[in-house]
């Protein structure tokens, strides 16, 4: 009798285990202390907190996953469950992410955010589906900046010849290209080693990132360049999603709204006092940026932009208005 009622039990535990609890594997490109690592964790705890346990969050950060083309891709094949990243590769899948990465698009964040979370930014997260994905938020990298080893950047003729490692995104490397810098192409994990080796001179990134990824160690120049805006994406594999009825949907959703909300404060928070902590780590900062002249020199690269996505489609991001 009291072996049948442990059976039974073993039994029903076997079951609920099956048809329960769910651990998800989500990677991203930084430390768990990074804005990432802050957003990923805010979003777990939700998601546990709305769904009662049974669907938790493993976290697999600084690259453990692969770069962020790789854990995209895991995503669409179903190896990777959620992924934090930025837009830098995700417009080789859903091309029309790719109007977001156009430089000296966003006047700041709050227009960023208005924009990402208006129609405008619901229309694009709509298209990912269709690519074979899920994209369940928007959230945030921040303005990228640039850094290089061989000198103070302040105007686009100190910048010309630099060998600069972009992500791997047509938009930015066009905008590169047309300033007269080298774009290197490059996944986000070569990156250190290749400032270090020398094998570019700079790289362009959001302040949290440089100082999650420890680059005043092989950099010394930074310009505050805030040459543009880079969103980031908390992106669900559909083979996960197909498994959810709609209350769970709704559950992930809103959980990774909590998270993005979490990341965005935290890249926020980084951009305002990193600067400090990165002059402190040995940086040298170039706050004067003649912007002007840097827009100016882009003009051939916004040419090329309004032929690819029409400028009807980036005047209405530009002129936006919550
Ligand atoms: O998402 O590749 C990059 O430079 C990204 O900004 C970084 O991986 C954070």
């Amino acid at each position: 009798m009291l072996k049948r009622l442990v059976i039974g039990c073993a039994l029903a535990l076997g079951v609920a285990a099956q048809a329960g609890a769910a651990e998800l594997k989500l990677g991203y490109s930084l430390a768990p202390t990074s804005h990432y690592g802050v957003g990923a964790t805010a979003m777990a705890e939700d998601l546990a907190r709305r769904t009662n346990g049974k669907w938790t969050i493993k976290q697999f950060p600084a690259n453990a996953l692969g770069g962020e083309r790789e854990m995209v891709e895991g995503a669409q094949i179903g190896t990777v469950d959620l992924v934090v990243t930025s837009t830098g590769p995700v417009g080789n899948f859903v091309p029309d992410t790719l109007v977001t990465d156009v430089p000296f698009l966003f006047r700041d964040l709050k227009h960023a955010h208005a924009v990402l979370d208006g129609p405008i930014g619901q229309r694009i997260l709509d298209e990912f589906p269709k690519h074979g994905l899920i994209a369940l938020a928007w959230g945030e990298n921040g303005f990228r900046n640039l850094t290089n080893s061989k000198r103070p950047v302040r105007t686009p003729a100190d910048a010309k010849g630099l060998k600069v490692r972009t992500m791997e995104n047509q938009v930015h490397m066009t905008a590169f290209r047309t300033i007269g810098v080298l774009p290197t192409p490059m996944a986000f994990p070569e990156l250190f080693t290749a400032l270090q080796q020398g094998t570019v001179d700079g790289q362009e990134n959001p302040i949290g990132v440089i100082l999650s990824a420890k680059f005043p160690q092989v950099q010394k120049y930074l310009t505050l360049t805030q040459h543009v805006y880079s969103p980031a994406l908390i992106i669900l594999s559909p083979a996960v999603w197909q498994k959810l009825n709609a209350e769970e949907k709704a559950a992930f959703r809103e959980a990774a709204k909590v998270g993005a909300a979490a990341m965005r404060r935290k890249a926020a928070e980084d951009a305002q006092n990193g600067v400090e902590e990165l002059r402190k780590q040995g940086m040298e900062v170039v706050t004067d940026l003649d912007r002007k002249a840097f827009e100016e020199a882009l003009k051939p690269a916004f040419a090329e932009y309004a032929k690819k996505f029409g400028q009807a489609k980036i005047d209405e991001i530009r002129n936006y208005k919550d």
